[in-house]
């Protein structure tokens, strides 16, 4: 476990979501927010697609210098869900953490690969957060993230 929850957190609060458009859309009018959601609906219940890199400037974790990115998203208790990181570029490691700040899980290797997959059936309401970290301090470059 190398993961440290509490650090975090605290950085998820200082630093806000790395979801600006789907803050937005809360902060917007009914109009436009029904506009987006219909598209994200039929498409088969994905949570979370996103690209994004690991690279200098990101957020570093203390235990091993290693960086990661973070995305939240608004889970149900009760809803089991699937989280994929995929990359071509460097050993992937993946965590998810409660809206309390709870480390809930975490996964370095699956499949054989050194990608990374976590399916877990949520035991609350809340906003999670995931965290997109790279194995060691040498982990970088470009990855894939799936919720569903
Ligand atoms: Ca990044
Ligand atoms: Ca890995």
């Amino acid at each position: 476990m190398k993961i440290l929850p509490l650090s975090i957190a605290l950085s998820s609060l200082l630093f806000g979501v790395s979801l600006p458009a789907m803050a937005q859309a809360n902060t917007e009018s009914n109009s436009s927010v029904l506009a987006v959601q219909p598209m994200q609906m039929a498409q088969s219940g994905v949570l979370l697609q996103e690209s994004g890199v690991l690279e200098p400037g990101d957020e570093v974790l203390e235990s091993d210098n290693s960086l990661y990115d973070i995305y939240d998203f608004d889970g149900a208790s009760g809803q089991t869900i699937t989280i994929d990181l995929e990359s071509s570029e460097f050993d992937t490691y993946l965590a998810i953490i409660s809206p309390s700040g709870e480390l809930l899980a975490e996964n370095d290797d699956t499949d054989g690969s050194t990608n990374s997959s976590i399916s877990i059936t949520l035991s609350e309401t809340g906003t999670f957060t995931i965290v997109v970290n790279g194995y060691d301090s040498t982990s970088q470059g470009e990855y894939l993230l799936t919720a569903y």
